[in-house]
């Protein structure tokens, strides 16, 4: 085996020094107790990544859920990750949908394709939420992991404008809210019943995650997401549904098993939060959408 390892070498590079008494950003916390990297802009550079990516031949896919009404969001979200996401990098768009002919047909870089993946809709939008760890689960194993090395898994109300990279690829992944990353523990809204599965103490805790972005390796999307699932149908016999459905049950699989990047606000913004100074690029913002035209239909 040792014979066969493949060398990751790079070339001459030319690029300014890291400089260890001069701390790229003092004002955010870059890396967690368990030395996990917290991705900010100016903490990393970004033709090292790539040429590190670039020689592996890293293959990404990107899956995001067009359950009913949501087919509206797709042209959005691919033009705009056509422009930003992993540019340069072999990307595959899984698109799961129970609506195969509301997908718009986009032209693609090269090295990019998308995939419709047809999945049944469930009546109640927290299932439709829900049901998506465990089909990225099925789909992880049948699939992804003959096509692609990582996953993203991302919410699809989104839309790309700034630079999303190799730099928020590791083993496992999660995202900090944009809602909660200046909260005390007091401030999350973990599932706090304690026979709930995603039950979290009022003295335990990171950080609180976001549902809607993580990933990894497809091993590790695959035990995240079977964790989640089974921990849903354990509450669902015991009549129970965590207080924010698939994200309190993420947040409880992190918890536990701690996450090897986490990624900065910048990934996931939401503009009714406004800008604060600590943000310095918006890459993934939330589509503001009419809860009640295109919820519950
Ligand atoms: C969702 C809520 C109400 C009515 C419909 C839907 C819906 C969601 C749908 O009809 N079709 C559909 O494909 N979805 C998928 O579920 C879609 O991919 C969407 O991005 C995702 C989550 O729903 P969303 O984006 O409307 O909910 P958010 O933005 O409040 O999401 C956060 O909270 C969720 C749990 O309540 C999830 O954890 C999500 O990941 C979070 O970002
Ligand atoms: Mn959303």
């Amino acid at each position: 085996r040792l014979d066969q390892l493949t060398e990751v070498k790079l070339e001459r590079m030319l690029y300014p020094k890291p400089e260890t008494l001069k701390p790229p950003r003092t004002d955010v916390l870059t890396i967690t107790p368990w030395l996990a990297p917290i991705v900010w802009n100016g903490t990393y550079n970004i033709d090292v990544l790539n040429a590190q990516f670039h020689k592996r031949g890293v293959r990404v896919g990107l899956t995001i859920f067009a359950i009913k009404k949501y087919t509206v969001f797709v042209q959005t979200f691919v033009e705009t990750a056509e422009k930003f996401f992993m540019v340069g990098h072999k990307v595959n768009y899984y698109v799961f949908t129970d609506r195969p002919n509301d997908i718009p047909n986009i032209t693609l870089a090269e090295g990019r394709q998308l995939v419709v993946l047809i999945v049944p809709s469930y009546q109640r939008w927290q299932e439709v939420s829900m049901r998506r760890m465990e089909m990225i689960r099925d789909f992880s194993s049948q699939r992804f992991i003959n096509e692609v090395d990582y996953l993203v898994c991302v919410d699809v109300d989104m839309r790309f404008s700034d630079e999303v990279g190799v730099e928020i690829l590791s083993d496992v992944f999660g995202t900090l809210h944009p809602g909660f990353y200046g909260a005390g523990r007091q401030g999350f809204t973990y599932e706090r019943r304690p026979e709930s599965q995603a039950f979290i103490p009022g003295d335990e805790g990171d950080f609180y995650y976001a549902g809607g972005y993580f990933g990894g390796t497809i091993e590790e999307v695959y035990k995240l997401t079977n964790f989640c699932h089974n921990a849903m149908m354990t509450d669902r016999e015991n009549k129970l549904e965590a207080v924010w459905h698939d994200e309190s049950y993420l947040n409880k699989y992190f918890l536990y098993h701690k996450p090897t990047k986490i990624l900065s606000v910048e990934y996931l913004w939401d503009n009714g939060f406004g800008v604060p100074d600590i943000l310095k690029r918006r890459r993934f913002v939330a589509v503001p959408k009419n809860h009640n035209a295109i919820r519950n239909k």
